[in-house]
């Protein structure tokens, strides 16, 4: 089964297809309560968006309903997700956000 090598270690043969990991969209979601200028600090500082990318992200939220902030591994979207949202609560603003596997 093992390839021997001359200095002892044993490679075995790729038997499964791996796969690139799953990737999430962090998402935020309107409400008529958090202030927009509150939505806009969280894109630039938890996303790293530039002001005017966040301004437009925000508005699109404001405007549709739901906006994605970026696409990243389950770990990283899972800490923006739970960062942003004790953000928001320590504020007093109910701002949600979600995330979705692509
Ligand atoms: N709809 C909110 C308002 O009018 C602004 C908002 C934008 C909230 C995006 C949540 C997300 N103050």
């Amino acid at each position: 089964m093992g390839n021997k090598q001359e200095n002892g270690t044993i490679l075995e043969r790729q038997t499964q297809q791996l796969k690139p990991p799953s990737m999430y969209q962090v998402i935020l979601l309107n409400d008529d309560y958090t202030p927009m200028e509150f939505v806009v600090a969280v894109v630039q500082e938890y996303f790293h968006k530039d002001r005017e990318t966040a301004m437009q992200i925000m508005l699109k939220v404001h405007r549709d309903g739901k906006g994605i902030c970026g696409v990243y591994s389950k770990d990283i979207a899972l800490t923006k997700v739970e960062l942003v949202l004790t953000h928001a609560r320590k504020a007093g603003h109910p701002l949600q956000c979600v995330m979705e596997e692509v």
